[in-house]
């Protein structure tokens, strides 16, 4: 069964967006998918992947990912928690966060998909789970729609069968309330809304929304502010009669433990990439789940799928579609739920020909 990595390529891989989105301070057109490949000694091949919003931090996060290079070849997939240990000492001077955290990130996730693959496991099934159906909410209503082409947007996501819709909050007060009380109305009772204002609020701010989500029966208020103010989100959580989400910007471990342990969130949002991969999830999964707070996870829907199927304190899993375009078979939607939807082991994702063009593999 011993096993080494003998091979480490890595790519930025740019995906357009079907539209242009625009949440808080960014306006895109594209995300750029840093994705990295692992082989083994024994012939099998894992697949990980972070993504940016521009090619420059994709750069970055690659040379971050060549850089440990040294650190994982010769390692044994199968000795995933120690490999992981090596890969946070190796990048801990140059910081626990950004670009490094990321390409720790994805070499974890295509370590799992590795593991996976070499034992014949999916990984949802490697981390104590046979659930393939996975309660997803549909995200987008970039701020950049007017309401009638907000309204037929968040309408498509009910025909495609989603009964849980997220859109973004832009950061006027009123006109963030207009979009509240309107989309509530485009949904009916039993669908799920749930509103982003990506980390642009003041605190006087931030309480009139949290009103206007309560007063409407929102799911959750997301991110009302920046992602280091912890305790204010706190202070606000205990004044407002909505669910407060949380953390799409955090890396690593500790500030899920932060942020559990002064109450900041309802819903904590870890995204994949950023905390150091699967291996960082079950901790974080851990730690949230005995202080009493729920994860959803950000972004990446198909990887994510497997981590939040064996996450007994997980809320609903984040759809977009924007990450179809790596893979060959992307994971289907139905009744809301995403499902792994593939008897591959590992992640369960075959790389499109894209990706395989920009790994310059078979
Ligand atoms: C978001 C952030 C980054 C990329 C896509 C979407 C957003 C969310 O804040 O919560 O989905
Ligand atoms: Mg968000």
């Amino acid at each position: 069964m011993q096993d080494s990595i003998v091979e480490m390529r890595a790519a930025v891989v740019p995906t357009p967006l079907a539209e242009p989105f625009a949440a808080g301070r960014w306006r895109l057109e594209a995300v750029y998918n840093v994705v990295v490949e692992l082989r083994s000694a024994s012939g099998v091949s894992g697949i990980g992947y972070a993504f940016v919003f521009r090619d420059a931090d994709g750069q970055t996060i690659l040379a971050a990912v060549n850089g440990l290079r040294e650190i994982v070849l010769g390692w044994d997939p199968l000795d995933s928690t120690a490999l992981h240990a090596g890969l946070r000492a190796a990048t801990n001077f140059v910081g626990a966060g950004g670009a490094a955290m990321s390409a720790v990130g994805a070499i974890d996730l295509a370590i799992w998909d590795l593991k996976g693959r070499r034992l014949g496991v999916p990984v949802h099934a490697l981390l104590g789970s046979t659930r393939t159906k996975v309660p997803a909410y549909a995200s987008g209503g970039s701020f950049g729609k007017d309401l009638g082409a907000l309204e037929r947007e968040v309408r498509g996501y009910l025909d495609q069968g989603f009964t849980a819709v997220k859109i973004k909050l832009p950061p006027e007060v009123k006109e963030a309330c207009r979009r509240i009380t309107a989309s509530r109305t485009w949904v009916g009772e039993g669908v799920k809304m749930l509103y982003d204002s990506n980390q642009q609020q003041t605190y006087k701010d931030a309480l009139e929304i949290a009103r206007c989500c309560a007063d409407n029966g929102a799911y959750w208020y997301e991110e009302p502010f920046p992602f280091w103010q912890l305790e204010r989100a706190a202070d606000l959580r205990r004044s407002i009669r909505c669910r407060l989400a949380l953390g799409e910007t955090l890396y690593g471990e500790t500030p899920f433990h932060d942020a559990a342990r002064v109450g900041a969130a309802d819903v904590l949002m870890p995204n994949l990439h950023k905390i150091g991969g699967i291996t960082a999830w079950v901790r974080i999964a851990g730690m949230t789940g005995l202080a009493g707070v729920a994860l959803s996870s950000h972004t990446m829907p198909e990887v994510s799928a497997h981590v939040m199927s064996a996450t007994p304190n997980a809320d609903l899993l984040e759809y977009l579609d924007w990450w179809r375009l790596l893979y060959e078979q992307p994971f289907a939607i139905e009744d809301g739920s995403i499902i792994i939807g593939s008897d591959e082991p590992g992640l369960g994702l075959c790389p499109s020909k894209t990706v395989r063009a920009a790994l310059e593999i078979a």
